[in-house]
């Protein structure tokens, strides 16, 4: 969907922090192909950022969430994906609604599978926006 007619999309992912683990899913995708990411997707018609990142979350884990909270915005140009797009990204912060449950796979053609990992142990390679924002320090914890 290059050329004529492509536009930025919105993602919204979320950092779901347990500790100081966050959830991460290896990818299957045409963009960021067996990188470690976030759970997210894109932000549908009059959803508001929360709505996106629960629903996401839902979709693709099972898991509910709680004290969805916007961190940061930004910018992705993908442009030397086998599919080139141009995603706006927002990252929310959430935590879990009931802390025993357990997350499932639900789009096994989209990720291999989630688990929670040490924000100092993260796993290799990440998908390069998060990649990006560890490298620039990005903290995804609440303080204190
Ligand atoms: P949907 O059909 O469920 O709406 O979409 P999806 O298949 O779940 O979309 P996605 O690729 O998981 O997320 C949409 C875009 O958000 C992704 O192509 C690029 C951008 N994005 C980032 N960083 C991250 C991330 O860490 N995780 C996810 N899931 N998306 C991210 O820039
Ligand atoms: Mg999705
Ligand atoms: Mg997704």
């Amino acid at each position: 969907e290059n050329g004529a007619g492509a536009v930025p999309r919105v993602g919204v992912c979320v950092f779901l922090v347990k500790g100081k683990a966050v959830l991460l899913g290896r990818r299957r995708s045409s963009i960021g192909d067996s990188t470690f990411a976030l759970p997210g997707g894109h932000l549908e018609f009059g959803e508001s950022f929360e709505e996106c990142g629960s629903r996401e979350v839902k979709e693709e884990t099972g898991l509910d969430i709680a004290q969805v909270e916007l961190l940061t915005v930004t910018n992705n140009v993908f442009l030397e994906e086998p599919k080139p797009s141009h995603y706006v990204t927002v990252f929310m912060r959430a935590v879990l609604e009931d802390p025993q449950q357990v997350p499932q796979n639900l789009e096994p053609h989209k990720c291999d599978g989630w688990d929670w990992y040490d924000w100092d142990n993260l796993p290799k390679p990440l998908f390069w926006p998060l990649e990006k924002m560890v490298q620039d320090g990005f903290d995804p914890f609440p303080i204190g």
